[in-house]
């Protein structure tokens, strides 16, 4: 004991107390506050070390102040503000499930106007432990217990210390990046950075990334959004007025299929249809379907799919535009748009956490006014695979929710069984469908989860036929993005009748189709398979026609798919680009007839220069639109600036459910029209983990505080 005392009374010693001190209650913080979910033995050994390394080398700048009566006011200063911030991220954490930016800190942020007096109403009794070292410590050296050390620590061994925590550090980075590849380069979830890397090195880097974004919005000019706006108007592409229209006032439901490439559609494995499900849709005279259409996404991935989807914008060429500016954007976009010209309800199901992709804060900004996320279902044991609810019982238990909104409606499911590493238990594998024998897992199992995400759209379908939504709606299915990464194309060659010898660059941009349909039941039967060449930056202008809503007055850079004046140049997101002819990567040009390089006539290599050059133009003004965040100076006829603080995702049935008390009789809920009966019943699943009493701890763990009076 006189040891450790005297120990603590040099001034290294000191600096170990406080550093070991902020680690534990660090972790304390990561176990009982935070559910941050780590799996495997290494996930958990870094969260462990995470706090190690910033800790020491925050508190060693103390180190530099020579005189102790600068050096013990600067530790302890260091320390409080530490400790300072690792509470306020606890508190801001039971009220948002989420982590505190340099924005919402700031009070700059509109979607989380960071600690209200509510929030301060969630201290708990424990919160003490994140005090009460700092309390005694301090008492300890008034009481002269703890003696101020008059010898400085040396320049060079302060240096050392520094440089240690900073080697310390890079070991944590490179950890998290093996255990997370791209870890900060793609910025899926803010839990996920505080996972690896811990609470101060998150604010650190919100801030640079802060700085840089602020710095970029206030150079923006308006003259800069003409630019763009000119450019969006000049390729503009009119409706067709044959299909102007034709699901004018219908329920917009949309399927996001995970991960989900157009060769699965018709491909038959062992005799056997992946999908038969949706082939039948496909082929059905109800659908109109896309056989080019191509995915455009970056590093954002799922959430790159989103927002081209619903703004026609563009992602971003580093990371996820969702992740990095979505908080604070203004966004044009679907919800927002059908909302204020059709008067529809919009909303999101999704079995995995809100925060991914920062989707709690985007999705405000994009005007849903409902997110039906992870905390609204029972997510426990077997019924989550690693990205949440597994599908069929998304669909299954969405409906209670689905029923209680008014019509017309726009809801969004986002699938996630069928995403990266295809993992599915057995309980689930349908025992008739026999896949590939590939020797890569990845493309095995793949067949296996596309094969239950088919039988898991049929349940919904059914579901929507019985309950009668089916005929005045229309079913928008589409994939988001590869599932098959271009280095396991290989593998996937022999399925699709090519070797891996000569697999090129080619076939690997030819695999980047997804599927795009529209059902659009009992509308005339004109339902084709449509090979016209498109990407997800097209649907917005296409849905809203559909619509019968003209899409002029926004700015948007895809054009309606049925247009005549559709441009059918399409480009990914590294300025590579395909259209029906060519296909160019990289400055190659293949011919789409050979898949070899093309012999190009000069009138053809105009021809391509001048493509290139629209899909850079394109790409670069909707970067230049989304960074500066322009659409702030851009006022459409008709539209209100959606505000986010109308938005709160907590108790979302409640406020469906007084939506419908409120309107009584004239309440256009399917459960009003139903006479207020539930339509649970119409949904009948064979997924057998319905009846699955839930023992086993939270795979997602259910965060929200709400959650629990649904
Ligand atoms: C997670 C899911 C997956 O919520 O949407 O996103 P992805 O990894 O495909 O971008
Ligand atoms: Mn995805």
């Amino acid at each position: 004991m006189k040891k450790l005392s005297k120990f603590v009374d040099t001034r290294i010693g000191f600096f170990i107390l406080l550093v070991v001190l902020f680690w534990f209650k660090t972790l304390f913080a990561y176990f009982t506050d935070f559910s941050l979910g780590a799996e495997g033995i290494f996930q958990f050994l870094i969260l462990i070390f995470n706090p190690l390394a910033t800790t020491a080398l925050i508190y060693s700048l103390a180190f530099y102040f020579k005189r102790a009566r600068f050096f013990y006011p600067v530790i302890m200063g260091l320390d409080i503000a530490n400790t300072l911030l690792l509470y306020l991220n606890v508190i801001y954490y039971r009220e948002f499930t989420d982590f505190m930016t340099i924005a919402t800190m700031t009070g700059y942020s509109k979607v989380n106007q960071g600690l209200s007096g509510s929030s301060l109403a969630l201290t708990n009794f424990h919160d003490i432990f994140y005090w009460l070292d700092i309390v005694i410590i301090l008492v300890l050296m008034l009481l002269r217990k703890i003696h101020f050390d008059p010898r400085a620590v040396g320049s060079r061994l302060a240096f050392a210390f520094t440089s240690m925590s900073l080697v310390l550090f890079g070991v944590n980075l490179a950890c998290g990046e093996m255990s997370r590849p791209q870890l900060l380069g793609r910025t899926f979830d803010r839990n996920y950075i505080v996972k690896y890397l811990g609470i101060d090195a998150f604010t650190g880097y919100d801030l640079v990334k802060s700085q840089h974004i602020n710095d970029m919005r206030q150079s923006a000019t308006k003259s800069e959004l003409e630019k763009v706006k000119k450019f969006t108007d000049k390729h503009y592409a009119k409706a067709n007025p044959q299909m102007f229209g034709i699901a004018k006032g219908r329920n917009v439901i949309i399927i996001h299929l995970e991960s989900f490439q157009q060769f699965i559609i018709d491909k038959k494995i062992n005799d056997q249809e992946v999908t038969p499900f949706l082939n039948s849709l496909y082929h059905s005279n109800d659908t109109y379907a896309f056989d080019n259409f191509f995915h455009q996404v970056g590093q954002g991935k799922t959430s790159d799919a989103e927002n081209m989807l619903e703004t026609s914008t563009f992602g971003l060429p580093q990371g996820s535009l969702f992740a990095t500016l979505g908080s604070d954007n203004t966004f044009q976009g679907a919800p927002a748009i059908l909302n204020q010209r059709a008067g529809y309800t919009s909303a999101v199901f999704h079995g995995n956490v809100a925060s991914f992709w920062n989707r709690n804060n985007v999705y405000k900004n994009l005007g849903y006014q409902y997110f039906f996320d992870a905390s609204y279902y029972d997510t426990s044991g077997d019924k989550a695979t690693g990205y949440g609810l597994k599908d069929k019982l998304l669909f299954k238990d969405s409906i209670k929710y689905l029923q209680a909104l008014q019509q017309p409606f726009y809801a969004k499911y986002i699938t996630v069984t069928n995403h990266f590493p295809y993992d599915l238990d057995d309980e689930d594998k349908d025992p008739n469908f026999q896949t590939t024998n590939t020797g890569d897992a990845n493309v095995d199992n793949y067949f296996i989860t596309a094969h239950y995400l088919d039988q898991s759209v049929q349940e919904f379908f059914d579901y929507l036929k019985k309950s009668g939504l089916y005929d005045h709606s229309i079913i928008m299915i589409y994939g988001d993005h590869y599932g098959i990464s271009n280095s396991e194309n290989t593998s996937l060659a022999s399925v699709l009748g090519k070797t891996a010898d000569n697999w090129t660059d080619f076939d690997n941009a030819q695999l980047q189709r997804v599927p795009m349909m529209f059902v659009i039941p009992n509308s005339g039967g004109h339902g084709h398979i449509d090979h016209t060449y498109g990407g997800e930056i097209d649907v917005l202008p296409t849905l809203l026609h559909l619509l019968g809503i003209s899409s002029k007055r926004y700015i948007q850079f895809g054009t309606d798919l049925f247009s005549k004046q559709h441009s059918q140049v399409v480009a990914f997101r590294n300025q590579d680009f395909v259209t029906p002819h060519y296909t160019v990567i990289g400055g190659t040009v293949y011919d789409n007839r050979t898949g070899k390089e093309a012999k190009l006539t000069k009138k053809q290599q105009e021809r391509i220069k001048k493509d290139h050059k629209l899909v850079n133009t394109e790409l670069s003004l909707s970067d230049s639109l989304n960074e500066k965040n322009l659409l702030r100076f851009y006022h459409p006829k008709g539209f209100k600036a959606v505000n986010p603080a109308d938005y709160n995702y907590s108790n979302g049935l409640k406020q469906a459910e007084q939506i419908e008390r409120k309107k009584g009789n004239k309440s256009t809920s399917l459960y009003s029209e139903n006479h207020n009966q539930s339509t649970e019943n119409y949904f009948s699943t064979d997924a057998p983990e319905q009846n699955h009493s839930s023992t086993d701890s939270n795979r997602i763990k259910i965060t929200n505080p709400d959650a629990n009076n649904k």
